[in-house]
Parts: structure tokens; sequence; C-alpha cells
């Protein structure tokens, strides 16, 4: 490998060193560490490099002979993109490093779920080429099981397929673990991990069409350049992926833009996956690269217990093996009231408009209707057909408290199969997934 000089026009500030990694860590290692990079040999980080690393960190590194090559000090890789938080309206923050944020349901009530208004769930942090909307010599590779592995930059993209915009649901795999008891860690999603904005890309099965799948392919596995928090350029932040039948249904996409405009650095700037019905998790943002696999991919957080359910029920808190837990899938049927905003009084003896979405993962609700007498009656929703297949649909309703007081209205969607949501936390599993207890919010009747 040839030897590189760093001139002092070449010193790396904070987002330098980033860039360098992500285009080529092994040069950026040799500029940095000045030295050939080593796996199992623990190298000095010296001269120009320490310089520069110094003079980025504004302060001197004393154990820098114990940094492991190819590692970013932490404090360079800082970039939750928590800077974006200013654009969003009234979210409820819920982690800052990853940056995950959710939405409170009264701010969920646009049809089309505008930017400002959209949850964020990060397991990394944000890259460089997203903060910097820099979408130069992106390509999105497609390989594997495939007869004709390819390169797409942003134009092929644009100009070899139809483009199509549709409304989808993304709803995190977690949303509503807030109220599994016990508890489970990770971020506590209550109602607001979900929204449905508008989508602009290509059908990912015109794309995997187009490479011409082998018969032995059976999944995708997706991956991205964010970074993983401990700064550390080799690690893949997450990388799930989709079984090929779900990636052929028409409604996934491949998407560079959301409600007409490119890509928000946060979700997933220039290029994302939106695989609607499947947990959040499958629709990869910052994509670089599907890899159609000829087994279920192996991909980082597809395994353990990461996005995965007892393959059978269980009592809350019962230790699973890891061996009996299987993907989640399909999302369950779910609704969310929109208004009114829960607290709020309401004039007794007089109706009161609800509304709200509803939306399944098998992308068919058939009915909704509400309560407001804690679930011992239920009345009929009027429910507006989606725009398209996984988008979810609007629903009102009209109730009437007749004495002054508290009252709950309760929402209850059904799917195609019959299949509700329940009154209480269904199906405890170890990492709380898939809660779609019915939604809840309290009013006043004065
Ligand atoms: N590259 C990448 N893609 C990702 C994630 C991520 O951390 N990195 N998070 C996933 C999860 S768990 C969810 S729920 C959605 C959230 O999308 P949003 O932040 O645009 O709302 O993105 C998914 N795609
Ligand atoms: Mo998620």
């Amino acid at each position: 490998m040839a030897t590189h000089q760093t001139r002092p026009e070449e010193r790396l500030d904070h987002a330098g060193i980033r860039k360098a990694y992500e285009d080529d860590p092994d040069t950026a290692d040799q500029r940095l560490f000045g030295r050939v990079p080593c796996p199992d040999r623990r190298g000095f980080l010296k001269g120009a490099g320490l310089a520069a690393m110094g003079t980025a960190l504004g302060a001197a590194i004393p154990f820098h002979r114990n940094l492991p090559a190819g590692v970013v000090p932490v404090a360079l890789a800082q970039d939750t993109g928590a800077k974006h938080m200013g654009e969003k309206d009234g979210l409820t923050l819920l982690n800052e490093r990853p940056l995950n944020a959710e939405t409170p349901a009264h701010l969920l009530d646009d049809d089309v779920t505008p930017y400002s208004r959209l949850f964020i769930r990060s397991n990394g942090l944000i890259p460089q080429s997203a903060l910097d909307m820099d979408a130069q010599g992106w390509t999105l590779t497609v390989d594997g099981e495939v007869e004709n592995p390819l390169e797409l930059s942003l134009d092929d993209l644009k100009s070899e397929f139809e483009t199509v915009t549709l409304a989808l649901v993304l709803e995190c795999g977690g949303n509503g673990r807030a109220f599994f008891d016990p508890g489970a860690s990770g971020n506590q999603w209550t109602v607001g991990a979900v929204g449905c904005p508008e989508w602009t890309g290509v059908r990912l099965s015109d794309v995997l069409a187009k490479v011409g799948l082998k018969s032995g392919a059976v999944y995708t596995g997706h991956y991205g350049n964010d970074v993983d928090i401990s700064g550390d350029m080799d690690k893949v932040v997450i990388s799930r992926g989709v079984p090929i039948e779900k990636a052929q249904e028409p409604e996934c996409l491949i998407a560079w833009a959301m409600n007409g405009e490119d890509l928000p650095a946060l979700h997933g700037f220039p290029l994302r996956l939106v695989i609607p019905g499947y947990p959040g998790s499958a629709s990869q943002k910052f994509l670089t690269r599907i890899w159609v696999r000829d087994k279920v991919h192996d991909g980082r957080k597809m395994g353990g217990y990461s996005y995965r359910l007892p393959a059978y029920p269980v009592a809350p808190g019962t230790e699973v093996p890891e061996q009996d837990m299987e993907i989640l899938t399909t999302m369950p049927v779910k609704s969310l009231i929109t208004a009114p905003q829960t607290g709020v009084e309401v004039p007794v003896g007089q109706p009161t408009r609800i509304r709200g979405h509803a939306w399944a993962g098998n992308g068919d609700v058939q009915a909704m209707h509400v309560s407001l007498d804690f679930g011992q009656t239920w009345q009929q929703a009027e429910l507006d057909a989606p725009p398209n297949r996984y988008a979810w649909q609007r629903w009102r309703a009209d109730v009437t408290p007749r004495e002054a007081g508290y009252y709950e209205v309760w929402s209850r969607a059904t799917d195609g199969n019959g299949v509700m949501q329940p009154p209480v936390t269904p199906g405890w599993n170890p990492r709380g997934y898939g809660n779609n207890m019915i939604h809840r919010v309290a009013i006043f009747a004065v």
C-alpha cells in the first residue's frame, strides 16, 4: 500500500474524519494512525494523525496508544441528528443517543403525516452524507441470489423504473412497548411511533425483476450507511430483511422522497425502503445495498430477541429460550384516536366528534368501533376507504355523554379476518413488540 504523507492542507476536521472513514477506512486509518491497519495488533495514533484527531477533539488524547485501529473517538461521532429536532412539532424525546422521539396522538390527526410530526427511530448515528444532504455518487447495490447484480445510481432508479407515490404506514415494531408489564427494555414508545407519509420511489419488485431473482432467492437483507453509536465505522447498525414474497408486493418501495420532498436526513436521505405492514425496522434508511439471500437473512438485529416473538404464548415475565423465538412479520390491526386530545372537556348531552386512523399489517381493515362505557357497548364508526393499500384509513364517530363526569373513549379496529384490537396488552414478549391494544382517551363532560 502506498504511503500517504499528510500535508497540513489535508488536516481533517470532525466531519472530515468521519467522511474519510466512510469513504475508505483503510486509507483513513493510515492517514490518522500513520500505519497500515492490522487486525490482530493495536496500532499507535501518532504524528499528523494524532495532531488531526487532537485538533478535532480540542484536546490531547493521553491514552492514544490504547485507541484501537478503526475506532473513531466517540466524541467525534456524536452526531445524533439532534439539531433537526427543532423541525419537529411537539414530539416526545425518548432517547437522545441514538435519537428517538414519538408523536403525541393528537398531533397525528393529518391524513398524510407531515415531516414535522413523523416519529424518529434511530438505532445509530445519522450518517454524515445525510446530515450534509450529500447524495453525490450514491449507489444502491442489488446482489446475491440474482442473475445480474446491479449498482444503481439515484438517476438510474429515477429513469429506469416507473415512479410511484403511495401513502404508507410506517410503524415501529416496539410501538406500545411502554404498556407491557413486566416492562421491556428499549424505547418506551406509547402510541406515537407510527405515521403515514406519502412516499415516492420505485417498486422494490421492479428492481428485483430487473436483476432477475434466482430460484434460490428466499429473503432480502438490507444495509444502510449509518454509524454505530460507538463510532466504529465497521459495525453495521441494523440490517434486517423480509421474505422474498413480501418484498415483491407492489407497495414495497425504494423511496427517495417523502411528501414530495427529498427524504429528510432523519428519515433516510437519500434513499430508503418502505415495507408497509411489517415492523418499521424492515424499512431500511440510508439504503446502500439489498442483498438477496438464499436463506433467512442473518444481519444485525435479525436474531436473538430483536424483533422476535415467542413461538407460543407465554406468561408475562417468562424467560423464553432464544431458539423458541420467531421473527415478527405482519403487524397487527390497530387504531388511534387523534381527536379530541386526551383530557379535554366536552359538552354534556351533545355529540362530540371523535376521529382517528385505523390500519393493519395485512392491509385489510374491515370495521371500526368506539366505546364510551369502558367497552361494555360499542358503536360503529364511519370508516373511509384507504387511498391505496397499506395507507391508514380515516374514521369518525359522534359520542354523546349523557351526564357530567369522566369518560373514556376507546377505539377498536377489526381486520378482514375478524381479528380485533384487544382491550388489554396482548401477547407479552421479552422485548415488548406488537402491542395493538385499543387506544383510550379521557374526556370530561361538563
Ligand atoms: N439505516 C437504518 N434504517 C432504519 C433504522 C436505523 O436505525 N437505521 N431504524 C429502523 C426502525 S427500527 C424504524 S421503526 C424505522 C423508523 O423510521 P423513521 O425514523 O423514518 O420514522 O426505520 C428503520 N430503518
Ligand atoms: Mo422500529
